[in-house]
């Protein structure tokens, strides 16, 4: 018999199955029946199933000669380093429609960048590049015996290491333009290096990579100061034709004592904030979460396993696999959008932030605390992950059809003065009711960003936390607590708490915010300010495009458990985009 039987069965045990797919099979199971050791035959037919998480071998068959390209688990997941195989940045896909960054400049602001390496001397502008640390036009990194200035070197390779070169591996973007903004490597920050820094060339450098902020100690609460406000204003505004600069921020790496909407550049409306994944999906030790972050992408794993880190250029013509924190996660971000600029020259800066809401996935992100939840019109968002994991093929597939989005509008909904109290063991709890403007000229009917301007004091700040709820239900947390930061003086003066969370939502209706205190001693304090802007379009953004979201995200999570909780969000999103249209 020509059967793939397993000859070491014992044929007088139990039923055997054998698999029979073709009319000539009749033959071999009358031969069968006859035979009296066997009990029992029965056809098998064939069907198709498909490993979940996996895409068909021809998908991520992706031939390089860079050494390091198969360690580069976060651009082509198989499995490597135990991590969780099809958990990616789905870059194979962008590459196949043949998108690789070309003609897109990302600047890396950092320690400098290693622009002799031979994985990057290629795709160095040079032109584009300057050193504000020494102010001379060479960010070459300054040496030290223990390699501290490899930051700069590192990013740029995720965006912009040559493929195919039998060096090091693959960025991102692999035949993007990279350059570098040597900023961070001088005794102290000013904010004219980082308003100079951010504002460098903005016809030029298209997205511009960060991987600093304040201190991650968990109680510093800082931000861009006067000059560097400006500059990201006139960025978006102003750079890349009046497109608008991209700025891409790492979240930050000061774990779950922290909180990244204290950190006033990661939490600003004008950066895109990412967070990071690890190989399994599940977060990162150093992780902070907040409102404010966008989407994540993926960095060092939390096992031993030294090929769970990041695999990119290092110093000096090195590579390395160990490259690691929030830090490694943005320039990948950066790597990403560059491949949807190329796709799509013409998106703005305020296209990419919901390219990102739209295509991200959940794919098999995993976070401990908080709970993956739907927001009024049905985006699914976690408050450490964003709206998930970056998805490069889906994202150059909806950037190639994109209509630029509507013109932003900005409503002051409402604007509370009064001093209240705030006391453990009770929680001062305030609304706003809006209309967002209606009847005005600057009517915001579909939400982009919301912020809440506080002015908040306490006898210990870390303690402090606050909740918003959206009319449509949707509670954001604006403030966590940092059991670190005992501030009992400063408090938050008009601070921006930022949330992306409402994301589509209709805001009219009533707001409420909860503010209390956590911890084992009993506190006090007063809110002096609660003043909420709405941020967003009058017109619809976009229609089609969320429904396919649903139908891609769908596709990827536990179809029984989703679909009644899918089919009231897509009704209700469907009813709020095309009501008032
Ligand atoms: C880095 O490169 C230098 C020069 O190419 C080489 O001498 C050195 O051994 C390398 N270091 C490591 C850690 O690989
Ligand atoms: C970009 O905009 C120009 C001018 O409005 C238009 O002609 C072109 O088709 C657009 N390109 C894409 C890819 O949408
Ligand atoms: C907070 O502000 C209120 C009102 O200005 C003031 O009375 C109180 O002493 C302040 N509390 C702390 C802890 O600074
Ligand atoms: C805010 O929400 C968090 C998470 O659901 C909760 O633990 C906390 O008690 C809430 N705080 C207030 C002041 O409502
Ligand atoms: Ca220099
Ligand atoms: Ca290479
Ligand atoms: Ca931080």
């Amino acid at each position: 018999l020509s059967l793939s039987l397993p000859l070491s069965t014992p044929l007088s045990h139990s039923p055997i199955f054998l698999s029979i797919l073709s009319k000539r099979s009749l033959r071999h199971r009358q031969h069968l029946e006859k035979d009296r050791r066997v009990k029992n035959v029965l056809d098998q037919e064939g069907f198709g199933r498909q490993k979940r998480g996996y895409r068909s071998i021809d998908e991520i068959y992706i031939k390089m000669t860079d050494p390091l390209f198969s360690k580069q688990w976060y651009l082509i997941n198989t499995g490597q380093a135990d991590g969780t195989p099809g958990l990616d940045l789905n870059v194979a896909e962008a590459w196949g429609l043949g998108y690789t960054g070309r003609g897109i400049t990302i600047a890396i602001m950092d320690d400098g960048i290693d622009y002799l390496h031979p994985d990057l001397a290629s795709n160095y502008n040079a032109e584009a590049s300057f050193d504000f640390s020494s102010n001379d036009p060479y960010p070459y990194p300054r040496y030290t015996n223990d390699w501290f200035n490899s930051h700069g070197t590192r990013c740029a390779g995720e965006v912009s290491a040559a493929a195919n070169n039998n060096i090091c591996g693959v960025g991102v973007a692999y035949n993007s333009k990279v350059a570098g903004i040597r900023m961070l490597d001088q005794p102290f920050m000013t904010d004219i290096i980082e308003a100079s820094s951010i504002s460098h060339m903005p016809q030029v450098i298209d997205i511009y990579s960060a991987s600093w902020g304040p201190t991650d100690d968990g109680k510093t609460v800082d931000g861009p100061r006067e000059l560097t406000l400006q500059a990201m204003a006139d960025g978006v505004n102003k750079g890349r034709g009046g497109k608008g600069s991209i700025y891409v921020w790492a979240s930050g790496d000061g774990g779950s004592y922290d909180d990244c909407n204290c950190d006033g550049y990661a939490s600003s409306m004008w950066t895109i904030s990412i967070n990071s994944a690890i190989n399994d999906g599940r977060t990162a030790l150093y992780d902070e979460s907040c409102s404010s972050t966008l989407a994540s992408t993926f960095s060092n794993g939390r096992k031993r396993n030294p090929e769970a880190g990041v695999a990119t250029t290092d110093l000096y013509g090195n590579c390395t696999l160990r490259h690691s924190g929030t830090s490694a996660a943005a320039p990948e971000a950066a790597g990403v959008f560059a491949l949807a600029l190329e796709a799509n020259p013409n998106l703005t800066w305020r296209d990419m932030q919901h390219l990102s809401v739209l295509t991200s996935k959940r794919n098999q992100l995993h976070d401990e605390v908080h709970q993956w939840r739907r927001n009024g019109v049905g985006l699914e968002f976690n408050h450490l992950f964003g709206y998930g994991v970056l998805d490069a093929g889906s994202m150059v597939k909806m950037a190639k059809e994109w209509k630029t989005v509507p013109e932003r509008f900005h409503c002051v909904a409402g604007s509370l003065q009064d001093v209240h109290k705030i006391q453990s063991g009770g929680k001062l709890i305030l609304t706003i009711s809006t209309d967002s403007c209606h009847g005005k000229d600057n009517f915001v009917r579909y939400l982009e960003h919301v912020q809440a301007v506080v002015t908040v004091n306490g006898s210990r700040r870390g303690d402090l936390n606050i909740n918003m709820t959206s009319p449509m239900g949707t509670k954001s947390i604006l403030l966590s607590c940092r059991p670190r930061d005992d501030d009992a003086k400063v408090g938050f003066d008009k601070w921006p708490f930022m949330t992306t969370h409402t994301w589509g939502e209709d805001p009219r209706g009533t707001w409420v915010l909860e503010v209390g205190f956590q911890g084992d001693e009993p506190q006090r304090g007063a809110l002096k300010e609660w003043t909420l802007m709405l941020h967003g379009t009058q017109s619809a953004p976009y229609i089609d495009q969320i429904v396919r979201n649903y139908q891609s995200k769908l596709a990827m999570s536990k179809k029984e458990e989703l679909e009644e909780e899918l089919d009231e969000a897509v009704e209700r999103s469907l009813k709020s985009l095309l009501s008032k249209n």
